[in-house]
């Protein structure tokens, strides 16, 4: 028997249930107004998808079914003797919409632990690829190859009923989270470390053993893992990662083709790339300030210079958050706890002294706050994972979380295939000023 899937059955059909009350009864009322800034302006703000797991508030940041990162890290189950919260249980909170039991994120780590065998010819995509190949490159390449295991597919091709395509879909998300630690750990001890491979601990929580076969395994980086994979998991449902995956699967895509989309999104220098330039622009403005502590007005006069040079200070604004992200927050106060004294760490925190009044200054950017990844890296660096062509890797190991959570309710809700209205500027043009 697999509990959680039995138990996620049992909330499908109210689910259906409910969104067909509300459609009957609001199908036609009107929930915002679309302008033609808009249309070019990357959709901001355009209501137009359901995302069931998470919410991003412009003033408060990300909650993960209605509750906050600081509510998550007091709330849900820890690794015992830890204090961060582990992120099966943001799993189970973001796919049964309500807080786990200790025993239900044991139950999920037991089910992630038994699915976690990758078979042998991912490894062997990965290892025919250069080994200079970008981690993210092989991270998508790898997963696009495990699409043999697909039980979507293969149900799709037999006939599956669409009232069951969740089914295989569950079964789909459930595998491949469980491999994504030990593809990622491949692809770094790959590049980084002579291919030198660490075998899996089943004794470890998913992302107490991930830090295990990358190759630390000091209490304070599995803690700071457990943090990491839970604050990176969803961000709603419209960022590049999420909408990628939404609208690939929209096409009944399975979910390895789908998360693989997601990835390629992520990998963009906008999106999840972030992390790892936060850390290059952070090492080269120090080398180039001649190595050291630098001075509050060194660090503007580079920002300036940054920006001069026509490129964006990475790790700062955000589409839709108008204040620091509080995921920056988390990780600053975990820096604060575990490494005060940190070089990098004390740079960062001058950054972010310096930076958003000269984004403020230039009158366009609507956030000059940090987000998630002006943060993440120096945590990493501390540990000694300094190989920061990796980072997003990490962070798409835990996006698969809540993007993956998705596309399982897409598939038991019956999500259509996603399909909006396009326009030339020349009928547009007419449309509005013909009428
Ligand atoms: N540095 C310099 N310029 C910036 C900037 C930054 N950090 N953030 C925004 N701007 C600029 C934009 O490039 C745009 O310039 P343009 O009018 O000349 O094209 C202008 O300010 C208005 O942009 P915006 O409406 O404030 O932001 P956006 O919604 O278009 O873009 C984002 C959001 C995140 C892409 C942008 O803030 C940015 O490029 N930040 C740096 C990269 C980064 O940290 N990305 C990670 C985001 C979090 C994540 O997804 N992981």
């Amino acid at each position: 028997m697999n509990r959680l899937k039995d138990q996620f059955e049992s909330i499908i059909g109210p689910a259906i249930q409910d969104r067909r009350d509300l459609l009957s009864k609001h199908g036609d009322d009107v929930v915002g107004e679309i302008k033609v800034s808009q249309v070019y302006g990357g959709m901001r703000g355009m209501l137009s998808m359901i995302c069931e797991t998470s919410k991003l508030d412009v003033n408060e940041g990300i909650r993960f079914r209605g509750y906050s990162i600081p509510e998550l890290q007091e709330k849900l189950p820890k690794y015992p003797g830890g204090s961060e919260p582990l992120p099966e249980g943001v799993f189970y909170l973001m796919l049964m919409g309500e807080l786990p039991t200790e025993d239900d994120v044991r139950r999920v780590s037991n089910q992630w632990i038994r699915r976690s065998t990758v078979p042998p010819h991912v490894f062997k995509v990965i290892d025919a690829l250069p080994e200079h190949t970008h981690p993210m490159t092989q991270f998508s390449a790898a997963i696009t190859a495990l699409r043999t295991e697909s039980e979507f597919a293969k149900a799709y091709r037999d006939g599956i009923n669409k009232k069951k395509y969740w089914e295989p879909t569950y079964e789909d998300a459930m595998n491949l989270i469980a491999r994504l630690p030990r593809i990622a750990a491949y692809i770094y001890r790959r590049t980084y470390h002579n291919g030198d491979h660490i075998e899996p601990d089943p004794k470890l929580d998913w992302s107490g053993n991930f830090a295990h076969m990358l190759g630390f395994d000091g209490d304070e980086f599995k803690e700071l893992m457990r943090l990491y994979m839970t604050i990176h998991s969803d961000h709603e449902g419209g960022n590049v990662s999420a909408h990628a995956t939404h609208l690939v699967g929209s096409a009944l895509s399975d979910a390895y083709l789908s998360f693989a989309a997601g990835m390629n999104g992520l990998a963009g220098p906008l999106h999840g790339l972030a992390n790892q330039e936060v850390v290059r622009w952070l090492l080269e403005m120090r080398s180039e300030l001649g190595g050291g502590m630098p001075t509050k007005e060194q660090i503007a006069a580079y920002c300036k210079k940054t920006l001069a040079d026509g490129k964006v200070i990475p790790g700062f604004g955000h589409a839709v958050l108008r204040k620091t992200d509080p995921r920056y927050t988390a990780q600053r106060e975990f820096a604060q706890k575990h490494m005060p004294d940190n070089e990098l760490f004390q740079i960062v925190s001058k950054v972010y002294e310096v930076v958003p009044p000269i984004l403020e200054a230039t009158g366009k950017v609507k956030n000059p706050w940090p987000n998630v990844d002006a943060h993440s890296g120096v945590l990493l660096m501390k540990y000694g994972l300094v190989e920061y062509d990796f980072y997003t890797v990490l962070f798409g190991v835990s996006r698969s979380l809540g993007v993956l959570t998705n596309l399982i309710w897409d598939r038991a809700t019956g999500s259509p295939i996603e399909r909006p209205g396009s326009i030339s500027t020349k009928l547009l043009r007419e449309k509005l000023e013909n009428k």
